[in-house]
């Protein structure tokens, strides 16, 4: 089934749970309260049962909370963002003439998903329409976002976004780059966080040498998830804080080690130069590491972040992206032009600070969480 007809099918259901709703208990047809409230009494349960302490409690509650329920809540400003826009480009809307593709196009560049996109997704608009005959309002909004699902859905063939890991007995090693203030820390943090719940042994190393301050951020961190983090003195050479990292993770058999890497040096070609070089010590230790280089991304950048991704694209081997800060933009079309141009697996998605707000990243909860006030209730 293509990601529109399961996208189609969603909101069919959803649609028809709403109904059902509506009619038991009018105030309440909000999903991601009935989601809440279905998994505090799960966890209640298991508390009730001794399984589970009261501390615990509210952690495993979000920490177990529907992907969906997340999607929805951490797009709900590009989903508005994205109905307003579309909303208004419909309501000018007369007939299918060149004034029509225009606005197509720049209400599809203000979301944020590029120029190039946005033109291919006009040109097959234009054929749908004229192949089908369509010139009613409704049938061209669904047909549009029939088209852009499609069109995503077409370009992501192939594409892995599962984390790779090292076989079992070698630690895997994952390094994280990109741009000063993208996440990259936050991002570390986090992982290590869930990866250690899972019962993995997670070491951290903290590379960023550069910034003042940035070693104390992982470490605390690293303090808050439990894990041990490598670190050097001030102004360390970063490669040698790494080369005791993956030598510590080797000998004490740690299942992973995530690198946090300065986002910023003197310029950038200094930057590219170290992240070799990283790279090059992590080989030393473990010739198959890293298994995972991830480009940490900020959502809310827009295009710009695509112009990161090319800079760091042409000088390390990134395996995916992780694309943090999606509750702040109000513009999700950076996901459709992401895979459109860098044909990188988004593998991660951050919706927010806390460590339980990045999430493994799901086409299908995106599209449906992007679009779902679209079709809903038509
Ligand atoms: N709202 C929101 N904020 C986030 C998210 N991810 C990270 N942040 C915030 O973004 C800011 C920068 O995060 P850092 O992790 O320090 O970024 P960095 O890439 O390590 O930055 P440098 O070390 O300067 O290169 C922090 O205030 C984070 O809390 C997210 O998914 N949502
Ligand atoms: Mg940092």
């Amino acid at each position: 089934m293509g990601l529109f007809d399961i996208f189609k099918k969603k909101s069919d259901e959803e649609t028809s749970d709403q109904a059902v709703q509506q009619e038991d208990q009018p105030a309440q047809a909000d999903k991601s309260v009935e989601n809440a409230a279905a998994q505090q009494a799960a966890t209640d349960n298991a508390s009730a049962a001794g399984t589970k302490d009261k501390a615990n409690q509210s952690e495993a509650a979000s920490e177990t909370a529907d992907n969906q329920a997340i999607y929805d809540q951490g797009l709900s400003q590009s989903r508005q963002g994205f109905a307003d826009r579309f909303n208004k480009f419909l309501s000018n809307f007369r007939s299918v003439d060149e004034d029509f593709f225009e606005q197509l196009e720049d209400t599809l560049i203000g979301a944020d998903l590029g120029f190039e996109l946005a033109i291919q997704i006009s040109n097959q608009v234009r054929e749908a329409v004229k192949v089908k005959n369509i010139k009613d309002k409704d049938q061209i909004r669904d047909l549009i976002i029939e088209q852009m699902v499609s069109q995503y859905d077409q370009q992501g063939q192939g594409e892995d976004q599962s984390m790779h890991f090292a076989p079992a007995g070698q630690p895997t090693v994952v390094l994280f780059v990109g741009v000063n203030g993208v996440g990259k820390t936050t991002t570390v943090g986090k992982l290590a966080s869930s990866y250690k719940k899972e019962g993995k042994k997670v070491l951290l190393a903290a590379a960023d040498t550069f910034r003042a301050g940035a070693v104390k951020q992982l470490q605390e961190w690293g303090d808050r998830a439990d894990v041990p983090v490598v670190a050097g003195p001030e102004k360390a050479d970063p490669a040698s804080v790494v080369y005791t990292a993956v030598a510590k993770a080797k000998d004490e058999n740690f299942d992973v080690l995530f690198v946090d890497t300065a986002g910023r040096l003197q310029n950038n070609v200094n930057l590219m130069q170290e992240l070799s070089k990283i790279n090059r010590v992590v080989q030393k230790v473990l010739p198959d590491a890293p298994q995972e280089v991830l480009l940490v991304l900020d959502a809310t950048t827009g295009q710009n972040a695509l112009q990161q991704a090319k800079l760091f694209q042409q000088s390390s081997e990134v395996t995916g992206i992780v694309l943090t800060k999606m509750d702040g933009t109000a513009k999700g079309g950076i996901v459709f032009a992401i895979r459109d141009s860098l044909h990188l697996p988004v593998k991660w998605i951050g919706f927010g600070e806390k460590a339980t707000d990045l999430r493994p990243f799901s086409a299908e909860d995106f599209v449906y969480g992007m679009f779902k006030d679209l079709v809903v209730n038509k």
